[in-house]
C-alpha cells in the first residue's frame, strides 16, 4: 500500500495545482485518513500557512444526502483559505468549487472532549454568517468517507461575515443563499444538528479523539445547512442569516 505521506503529498499537490486525482483504490481506516490529513496540512504550515480553526462536515441531512455519506467529519482551516468578506477569489484556484451556507463560531476559550452545550456556549466569543467554498481534490467530486477525510474534508475557502453577539438563539434562524441575485438555497440553522451549537459540541469531542483541542481564537465552521451549489467564474454569492446579517463574495 502507498504510504500515508505519499498520499498526503499527492492531495496537497492536487490542491496547489487545482488538478484532481482519482479516488483511492486501497481502503484506508478513518484513523489513517486523519493521519493523511495531518500530514498534508503539515505541508501547508511548512509553506507559511497558519491554522485558524476547524470545519465540521455532514452535520445536516441535506449535506449527507447530497454526498451520500452519513458520518460527521472534520477538517483543518488555515489563514490561506480566507476570502475577504465582500471580496473575491479566482476560479483558477479551484478544481470544481461549490458553496454552502454555514455559521461560524469564534472561541475565546479552549474546548476539548465531552462537553455540554452550556460549556460550549460559554467559550464562544462571537458568531457570524459564513460561506464555505468546498472543493474536492478528487475527480468528479466523488469520494468515500476516508477519501474525503484525507482530503481535509474538501476545505478550500471560507468567507466570514461580521462577528455578532453570541447571545442570539441559533436554533432556528432563516437562511437565504443567493447566486447572482437568485435565491438558490433556502433553509434554517435548525438543519445543522437541530442547532449549530451542537456542532461545536461535536467538534470538541472529535478533535479530542485525535488528542487535540480547539484553541482560544480559533474559528469553528458548523457545517453546511443546505446542499452545496456549484460555482462558475463570475458568480456573486450572498448569504443572509436572520439576526446574524449577510456575507458575500465573488468568484472571478
Ligand atoms: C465534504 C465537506 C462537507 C459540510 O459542511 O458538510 C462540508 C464535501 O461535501 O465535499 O463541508
Ligand atoms: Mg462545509
Amino acid at each position: 500500500m502507498t504510504n500515508l505521506e505519499e498520499i498526503a503529498h499527492e492531495l496537497d499537490d492536487a490542491m496547489l495545482h487545482a488538478r484532481p486525482v482519482p479516488q483511492r483504490r486501497e481502503p484506508l481506516t478513518v484513523a489513517q485518513a486523519y493521519d493523511i490529513q495531518s500530514a498534508s496540512l503539515a505541508r501547508r504550515y511548512a509553506r507559511g500557512e497558519r491554522r485558524i480553526g476547524m470545519k465540521m462536515g455532514f452535520t445536516s441531512r441535506a449535506k449527507m444526502a447530497q454526498m451520500n455519506l452519513s458520518e460527521m467529519i472534520w477538517g483543518r482551516i488555515t489563514d490561506g483559505m480566507l476570502i475577504e468578506a465582500g471580496g473575491s477569489a479566482p476560479r483558477s484556484r479551484f478544481v470544481h468549487p461549490r458553496v454552502e451556507p454555514e455559521v461560524a463560531f469564534l472561541l475565546k476559550r479552549p474546548l476539548a472532549g465531552r462537553i455540554d452545550p452550556m460549556t460550549a456556549m460559554a467559550a464562544v466569543e462571537a458568531v457570524a454568517p459564513a460561506l464555505e467554498v468546498i472543493d474536492s481534490r478528487y475527480v468528479d467530486f466523488k469520494f468515500s468517507l476516508t477519501d474525503v477525510i484525507a482530503d481535509n474534508s474538501s476545505s478550500s475557502g471560507l468567507v466570514i461575515g461580521a462577528w455578532a453577539d453570541p447571545a442570539v438563539d441559533l436554533s432556528n434562524l432563516g437562511i437565504v443563499m443567493q447566486i447572482d441575485g437568485a435565491a438558490r438555497q433556502i433553509g434554517s440553522t435548525a438543519a445543522i444538528l437541530s442547532n449549530p451549537l451542537y456542532s461545536l459540541v461535536a467538534a470538541a469531542r472529535l478533535v479530542a479523539e485525535r488528542g487535540e483541542q480547539l484553541e482560544a481564537g480559533h474559528i469553528v465552521m458548523a457545517g453546511g445547512a443546505t446542499a452545496a451549489e456549484a460555482l462558475q467564474a463570475g458568480n456573486h454569492v450572498r448569504l443572509r442569516i436572520e439576526k446574524l446579517g449577510s456575507v458575500a463574495f465573488t468568484l472571478t
